[in-house]
């Protein structure tokens, strides 16, 4: 028996012991509301663009694999853009091509700029045009090409912060950089057209709509944890949306505006890009003169699929 113990003797022992005392730090282990580390932030593309075409002299597609700058929350380390997901702008030059591979991730893709360089996956070779949404089902190989004339950006959304927490995220080349596809049926399953999403949310006669992305066929979820949607907002109209534990990416596919999120505002832009982090206050405004259309994905489905998703219902509208 030790005779005179004390709690800096007991941390020592523990720690050659490998046990940590849980009372020191239950305080940060179960906080009274959501913490999340990710901060309110915003990416304005005006100041990511050149940083693109620099990352393009200095690497090619097929060395870089995938040239992408990631969006990294400053609350965080990469590949984290929110607690839960990655957000980076992708960059293809006319004739390059991103070789195959597949991984156990989801991944979306909305594109940002640029006209008709293609996706393939799972032999569906997708052409790509600005606002579309691209999906990339878990474990299907995957290859990108630009054989147009301008070149192509576009935001990956993947879920890779939670696969590396888990971990269960792996990856694996293709044999060759194109895996063998055939033109996309205008149906794909993989592609939903801006035009089309625009038009449903003209057709809601709102102020303020958010539709969800699901899939063509069976209207099923897009992924099991990622989800996604599109908003519209007036020229000049505000929303308050309800806090809750899923955290956010936004992109600004058209119109200006600002958002307010957790006191600080994000003044965005078309092409622009900003991060929620889960359980904060969200407030939206759109410039009065044209309406502002948001993409935006979330970690959602993957909270209601663990019932661990919850909305603040006395916040937001
Ligand atoms: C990836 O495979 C792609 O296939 C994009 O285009 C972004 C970020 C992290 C890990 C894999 C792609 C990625 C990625």
């Amino acid at each position: 028996m030790i005779l005179s113990d004390s709690f800096d003797a007991l941390y020592a022992d523990g720690r050659e012991a490998a046990v940590d005392p849980l009372w020191v730090m239950m305080k940060q282990v179960v906080t009274p509301r959501p913490s999340p580390r990710a901060v309110p932030h915003l990416w304005e593309y005006a100041k990511l663009r050149p940083m693109l075409d620099r990352a393009a002299a200095l690497v090619s597609a097929e060395d870089a694999e995938r040239r992408v700058l990631m969006l990294t929350n400053p609350g965080l380390k990469p590949p984290c853009a929110t607690d839960t997901l990655f957000a980076g702008l992708q960059y293809i030059l006319p004739g390059e091509i991103a070789p195959a591979h597949r991984h156990t991730s989801f991944a979306l893709r909305m594109i940002v700029e640029g006209d008709a360089a293609y996706t393939a996956v799972n032999g569906e070779k997708v052409l790509m045009h600005r606002g579309d949404l691209i999906l990339t089902p878990s474990w299907m190989w995957h290859d990108h090409g630009n054989e147009t004339d301008e070149p192509m950006v576009w935001l990956d959304g993947l879920p890779l912060p939670v696969l590396q927490a888990v971990p269960v995220n792996f990856a694996q080349p293709y044999g060759e950089s194109r895996y063998p596809a055939l033109p996309a049926a205008a149906d794909s399953n993989l592609i939903y057209p801006w035009p089309e999403m625009r038009a449903r949310l003209d057709a809601a006669c709102a102020p303020y709509v958010r539709i969800g992305y699901v899939q063509r066929i069976d209207s099923a979820p897009i992924s099991k944890i990622i989800g996604a949607a599109a908003e519209r907002l007036s020229p000049g109209s505000e929303v308050k949306l309800a806090r809750e534990t899923a955290s956010t990416v936004y992109h600004v596919v058209e119109g200006s505006g600002c958002s307010v999120v957790d006191g600080k505002e994000l003044v965005w832009r078309r092409g622009d890009t900003f991060a929620v982090p889960a359980w904060v206050d969200v407030a939206h405004r759109a410039d009065a003169g044209e309406a502002a259309y948001l993409f935006r994905f979330d970690d959602r489905p993957m909270l209601d699929a663990l019932g661990l998703y919850r909305q603040d219902t006395t916040s937001g509208a």
